[in-house]
């Protein structure tokens, strides 16, 4: 028996005007997700988190180890907690940790150290890097942990927009209150924390623009 077992590669392929209409649907489509910090309490059903985990957790990773661990809170006290320690930890940022050029590149967004979101949105997902296993008291390698986590995450973001609701990638830092509250394991790594529901009646998004393919594109043909 050799160590692998393949089976057949089964999904459609496109050609023509329906392949570059599915790429160009599906950019435009993906350009409309914003992040968001202005939510509404309207609850979004388990099932439907549940659903946008397994589509995160369908994402390539190293040697298919799936290093990552997705915890889904919506209890208010959870909720609260994790606000407060947020909190603190950004009072701190943004009143010295944080350098004067960072804060002037952060006026556009007009954030400061209130985290109201993360108690209004009905779910906050907490994303965490699993940077090793334990498996009978012995280390087993994960590998390329970080690029899977952010693949995974991407795949989440997509999948919460396709969805129809709103998320933001938040990263209270350090993190590592994360660990205590929501009493982790020492393998485990918060990695983002992203608050995810439906945009508030009157959400509003900051007015900036993404750049345009000659910016971000570079073909050797
Ligand atoms: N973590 C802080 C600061 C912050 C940093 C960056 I880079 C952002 O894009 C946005 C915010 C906060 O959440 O306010």
């Amino acid at each position: 028996m050799p160590a692998h077992q393949f089976i057949p590669y089964q999904n459609p392929t496109y050609e023509g005007e329906a392949l570059r209409q599915r790429a160009e649907e599906f950019c435009h489509f993906m350009d409309r997700r914003r992040s968001l910090r202005m939510f509404s309490d309207k609850p979004v059903p388990k099932q439907v988190i549940q659903h946008i985990i397994m589509t995160a957790s369908s994402a390539p990773s190293g040697a298919h180890k799936q290093p990552w661990t997705f915890c889904a809170i919506s209890s208010p006290e959870m909720k609260a907690k994790i606000r407060e320690a947020a909190e603190q930890e950004e009072y701190v940022n943004y009143h010295g940790r944080m350098s004067d050029s960072w804060l002037d590149d952060l006026k556009l967004f007009g954030t400061d150290e209130h985290k109201p979101f993360l108690e209004i949105a009905p779910w906050l997902i907490v994303v965490c890097k699993r940077a090793y296993e334990e498996e009978a008291g012995e280390k087993k390698n994960n590998y390329y942990v970080t690029e899977s986590v952010g693949i995974a995450t991407g795949f989440l973001l997509t999948a919460i927009h396709h969805a129809g609701l709103v998320a933001l990638t938040h990263t209270p830092s350090p993190m590592n209150f994360l660990t205590k509250v929501l009493d982790r394991p020492v393998n485990e790594r918060p990695f983002l924390l992203i608050p995810v529901g439906y945009p508030a009646a009157d959400a509003e998004v900051p007015d900036i623009q993404r750049k345009p393919p000659e910016d971000v594109i570079v073909y050797y043909e």
